[in-house]
């Protein structure tokens, strides 16, 4: 059965309420207690029979002596070990059931044989899945390995806070001074005033009921960041899940300013879509760089999907995607992915380009499912948003990959995006690789961004 990256199952967006209508002392998560007792379980272990890294093959030949609801190969982490002791009560609130399930959403990841939880970023990962709602016999390595990376990738952002928090709490509980750091280090790490304004309003109605020791300050923030990330879920007609519907065609037209990582995105989604058994196919209508139909075409090769390309000079980007569309539908494409010319919001001529791709694409496949991806270089910080306008209103936006969260970027801007913009994050890059890509959860980006 085939793992749907797309359709896989993680907490879903809490309904409407504000974190400070909620208890820090919600009961745990099923789950999580499953990931609690194994943790248990594995501390009671004899040191000697620990391995860092076994086969999936040996893992079931364990499960018979030891206790049956957890893998034996999450049992014997050496790394678990520390889970108990660095737990703090930051479950989120009870993590709802996936939206619906379907056959492949139950598959297990299965591009590597081995599972290797050897370290606290991989215990990390498991913890966050675990907290999830997810069985430890359905983790695989590639998800440990993607929440890794997301967690690497904030790491920067992360203990930068961390520790001036922690210099600010040591203090004594959270004060009006405290607070007002706070907001100093939320704005450094690119959250925009706007978020900014409102996580601090809420941490101090929160302050008035009781003063906070660090450890629920930290889960209580949490709660705040993922309420601000899930919020344009919530708007009428935006689902949860984004994921390409099978057997009918699905056109994501890719759009974004120069270098925000469109190209390299399509390519990485191309990969997602074939792992996750959907046909797909590339249209170049990047007709304006000369490398461009080049460039695509390497992803394209990369990530074993065919393009649709037209290399002559002064190509019209509308005919190609033409021509893709109708290539499309010959063929049964069920995801075809626009990739576009990089252009700055205020070049009328160029915006009135993608304005024209947009309008062939809805004339043209009138019965497809259409959406429009807008790409942000996380790095830009709150420069990355200007653009989101100018772009909503010719190619009708649907929502936001963004992109470069493994380099110089503070994350702090997915904050930004979902408040400013309203637009929910679809998707989020770490890495220039072909496997450095996901579909965006609010809960598992809220703890890599703030997990000790
Ligand atoms: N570190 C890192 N680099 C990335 C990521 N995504 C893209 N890049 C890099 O950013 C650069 C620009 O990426 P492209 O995909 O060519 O960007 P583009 O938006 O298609 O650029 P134009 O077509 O020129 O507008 C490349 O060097 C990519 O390797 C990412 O998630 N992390
Ligand atoms: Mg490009």
């Amino acid at each position: 059965m085939v793992f749907n990256w797309f359709r896989r199952q993680f907490s879903q967006p809490q309904q409407a309420s504000s974190p400070s209508q909620q208890s820090q002392e919600e009961p745990q998560e099923e789950a999580a207690e499953q990931a609690e007792s194994s943790t248990e379980e594995v501390a009671t272990e004899p040191e000697a029979s620990r391995d860092s890294t076994i086969t999936e093959e040996n893992a079931s030949d364990e499960t018979s002596t030891e206790a049956t609801s957890t893998p034996s190969w999450l049992q014997r982490s050496s790394g678990l070990e520390k889970l108990k002791a660095t737990a703090i009560d930051d479950t989120p609130q009870q993590p709802q059931a996936a939206e619906t399930e379907t056959e492949t959403e139950t598959a297990t990841p299965s591009s590597e044989e081995t599972v290797t939880v050897d370290d606290d970023e991989a215990a990390w990962s498991v913890r966050v899945l675990a907290n999830q709602g997810r069985n430890p016999e359905e983790i695989a390595q590639e998800e440990i390995s993607w929440l890794k990376q997301l967690r690497q990738g904030l790491g920067k952002t992360r203990r930068n806070f961390f520790n001036q928090l922690k210099a600010v709490v040591g203090k004594g509980p959270l004060n009006e001074d405290a607070v007002m750091e706070i907001e100093a280090l939320l704005l450094q790490a690119d959250v925009g005033i706007e978020a900014t304004d409102y996580i601090i309003q809420t941490l101090q109605e929160k302050m008035r009921e009781e003063a906070l020791p660090l450890d629920s300050a930290i889960a209580y923030l949490k709660q705040i960041v993922c309420e601000i990330l899930e919020r344009p879920f919530q708007q009428e007609g935006t689902t949860v899940t984004f994921a390409p519907e099978k057997d009918q065609l699905n056109i994501w037209l890719i759009t974004g300013v120069n270098g925000s990582g469109k190209t390299t995105t399509i390519g990485k989604l191309a990969h997602l879509g074939q792992k996750s058994d959907y046909r797909c196919l590339i249209a170049a209508a990047d007709t304006f760089r000369a490398a461009a139909v080049e460039q695509i075409q390497a992803w394209g090769d990369r990530a074993n999907t065919e393009v649709v390309a037209n290399p002559g000079k002064n190509t019209d980007p509308a005919a190609v995607v033409y021509d893709a569309i109708t290539k499309a539908e010959s063929n049964g494409t069920e995801l075809l992915l626009v990739d576009t010319a990089g252009r700055l919001q205020n070049k009328k001529n160029l915006m009135e380009e993608l304005g024209k791709i947009r309008k062939v694409i809805d004339k043209r496949a009138p019965n497809a499912n259409i959406e429009s991806l807008l790409v942000i270089d996380a790095s830009l910080g709150q420069n990355g948003l200007k653009q989101a306008e100018a772009f909503t209103e010719v190619a009708n936006l649907s929502g936001v990959v963004l992109t470069k969260l493994d380099g110089s970027s503070k994350g702090g801007v997915a904050l930004a995006i979902s408040q400013q913009l309203n637009l929910p994050i679809r998707f989020v890059g770490a890495g220039e690789g072909l496997e450095d890509l996901r579909p965006f959860s609010s809960y598992e980006f809220a703890e890599a961004l703030l997990s000790e």
